[in-house]
């Protein structure tokens, strides 16, 4: 599929576009936009309406620019079943809720390369942990969020072998392959995540997903493509079919299955990560158990709803009665009634079943169809005012729609070719509006020239009025897919400031430049240095000799908003280390080469920045100068001063 190009694309920004988005030197955007970086592994964050970016979260992807996944405490934040992995592609944002409206506390992203589950903490705008997904390939329908924030859910894209049976021929794809959804539950106040079940489901590609919500609240929604099962050319063969499905669990009566004790514990291995704050140190554990439920024992489990064709978005409106599905190829885009849906159930309106599951008839379940609405449906969000607006790829537009009568209101051209679409809580129960932002997929012409690669872009419309209204492009970073926007207010006044240093209870902190020093255990040397505006204690460090590993624990002893170090010395083969007040991070060093090694602070602190340095003295393997270490006042020979005598 290609996309078209929409012309006049200069021509429609009207004169006072400018003043809407302006936000003013020293002012504050109205909103947070949460974007995923996707092949970056990253997520990014803007303000709205003026598309600043502040902050690039490092999430899946190491960022020597924050030392993450490259200082000692952070890499085991990357540790897999397959190890350390460095990268993935981030899709999907879900930001947490409670009561189905945005509470500001956590952000969930995925990885889809290496099924992983992320949760950012808005306080710090940090990722505070990483869930693996066992018995998962493509984590793409991940992670959506459930009405309370009960459960992060994932459904794999690839279905893939599971269980002890892994070795087995590609083209047995039918009878061997089969598909998982994850339900990921998440402590109400730690946000902690834990597998809670995985229900089994047909070997099919699971490809987006959303929660019910308000009535529809106990139930999850997921689009599903290439029912034909096909394990090859699939651009072909999955979509001979008219009609794929989408999938709707009852995931309350999932739950009571599994209290019930209608699952199967299955052996697998999977990585589960978190971050803690007060030894600023990531611990990763192995866990090898997981509930997997499966529909033949659990019955009104699980239902297939017929969908055109090859659906990608599915997505429920702001009352949880109406669950749009976007047929990547359809005509048309079906919106289904939630109160159908339990009606089709109970009267078994069924036409027939997909392997062993009851598919339920689709008119039976139809609210209605929305005709010509354009090429490519992809994504629909929501405004408060029971208006929908749904990306078109193929015709790159973005088409207002009425939910009730199911009429076009409008369209407006993106430039180009359109996939995710964000309304500033438009997937809550309860819209903020306002704005619909376009993440585009090609910039072509819009930008200046970068070689043989555009940058990304977001296009950002004005939705207050009847018709949209474009008022600003502004280039992302990676390849944006899904993004929230939520007020600031929200978020900002519970941002962290600092770590209190007191607090600090890594093992290897320097709390005070009198407990700055260096202790030699074997091979390996660990130095317990300090910062603060602007010098290291120690600065200068001797006796290193080649086959030691140097750790350099820094502790940052200010407490002050805003006032990082950084750490880095020549020809380490890492990063640097980037330490927030009252931090301590850890950096890996082996040198190679007998020497003097300067380090410095790489984060410009203060006046005095350029002289926050220091010497690291390399010597042979065997020699025997011995440990020393000194900072000014303990320096061995101070220059004598003699011009200032009287
Ligand atoms: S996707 S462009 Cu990976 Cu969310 Cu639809
Ligand atoms: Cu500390 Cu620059």
């Amino acid at each position: 599929m290609q996309g078209c190009k929409p012309k006049g694309s200069q021509s429609v920004v009207s004169g006072n576009a400018a003043s809407k988005v302006y936000v003013a030197p020293g002012k504050y955007d109205e909103f947070y936009n949460f974007v995923s970086g996707g092949f970056s592994g990253q997520m990014s964050v803007y303000g709205l309406p003026s598309g600043r970016l502040f902050r690039v979260i490092p999430v899946f992807s190491v960022d020597p620019e924050k030392g993450w996944g490259y200082s000692e405490e952070s890499k085991p934040m990357l540790n897999t079943s397959h190890g350390f992995v460095p990268w993935d592609d981030l899709h999907h944002i879900a930001l947490s809720v409670t009561n189905g409206e945005h509470d500001g506390r956590w952000a969930f992203g995925n990885a889809n390369n290496t099924p992983r589950i992320a949760r950012i903490d808005l306080k710090t705008f940090r990722t505070a942990e990483i869930i693996e997904i066992p018995n998962s390939a493509g984590n793409h329908s991940s992670p959506f969020i459930t009405e309370n924030s009960e459960y992060v859910v994932a459904g794999t894209r690839f279905s893939v072998p599971i269980g002890d049976k892994q070795d087995v021929p590609i083209e047995t794809y039918k009878e061997n392959f089969k598909g998982t959804v994850s339900f990921i539950g998440v402590d109400k106040t730690s946000g902690k995540m834990n597998i809670a079940f995985q229900i089994l489901t047909p070997g099919v590609n699971y490809d987006l997903a959303r929660a019910g919500k308000g009535k529809s609240a106990g139930w999850m929604f997921f689009s599903c493509y290439n029912s034909e099962k096909a394990n090859t050319l699939l651009e072909v063969n999955a979509s001979q079919k008219d009609k794929d499905f989408i999938m709707a669990v009852n995931w309350k009566k999932a739950e009571e299955y599994a209290k019930a004790g209608k699952g199967v514990k299955k052996a697998v291995k999977y990585a589960h990560n978190v971050y803690d704050e007060s030894t600023h140190t990531a611990i990763s554990t192995m866990e090898n158990e997981v509930l997997v439920l499966d529909p033949k024992d659990c019955p009104d489990m699980v239902y297939y709803m017929p969908c055109p064709k090859s659906p990608h978005g599915c997505d429920t409106d702001p009352t949880g009665e109406y669950i749009v599905g976007s047929g990547k190829l359809a005509a048309v885009i079906p919106v289904f009634s939630f109160t159908k849906i339990q009606e089709a159930i109970a009267q078994k309106n069924f036409d027939g079943d997909f392997d062993g599951i009851p598919v339920l008839k689709y008119e039976a379940v139809l609210h209605g169809e929305v005709q010509k609405p354009g090429l490519g449906p992809l994504h629909t969000e929501f405004d408060a005012n029971g208006n929908a607006y749904t990306s078109f790829f193929v015709s790159s537009e973005i088409v207002k729609w009425n939910i009730k009568d199911l009429k076009v209101v409008d369209r407006v051209p993106t430039y180009y070719s359109i996939g995710h679409l964000c309304v500033p809580g438009g997937p809550t129960k309860k819209p903020h509006g306002k704005y619909v932002i376009a993440y585009n997929k090609i910039t072509k012409d819009r930008y200046l020239p970068t070689g043989p690669e555009l940058t990304q872009s977001a296009q950002l419309y004005d939705i207050s009025g009847e018709k949209m209204k474009l008022l600003l492009d502004f280039p992302t970073i990676g390849e944006p897919h899904y993004a929230e926007a939520i007020p600031a207010e929200l978020i900002m006044k519970n941002s962290t400031k600092i770590y209190k240093i007191e607090e600090n209870k890594n093992p290897y902190a320097a709390l005070g430049d009198n407990n700055a020093r260096v202790e030699r255990k074997g091979n390996e040397i660990h130095v317990y240095m300090t910062s603060i505006r602007s010098h290291f204690t120690p600065d200068n460090i001797e006796g290193v000799k080649l086959g030691d590993i140097v750790y350099f624990h820094v502790t940052n002893l200010e407490q002050d908003w805003d006032v990082p170090h950084g750490f880095a010395v020549k020809g380490a083969n890492n990063a640097e280390l980037l330490i927030m007040p009252g931090e301590t991070q850890t950096l890996a060093w082996k040198p190679e080469k007998v020497g003097i090694y300067p380090m410095y602070c790489t984060d410009f602190c203060s006046a005095l920045h350029q002289e926050m340095q220091g010497y690291v003295r390399v010597s042979p393997a065997g020699s025997n100068v011995p440990l020393t270490f000194s900072t000014g006042k303990t320096a061995p020979t101070a220059p004598k001063d003699t011009t200032q005598k009287k």
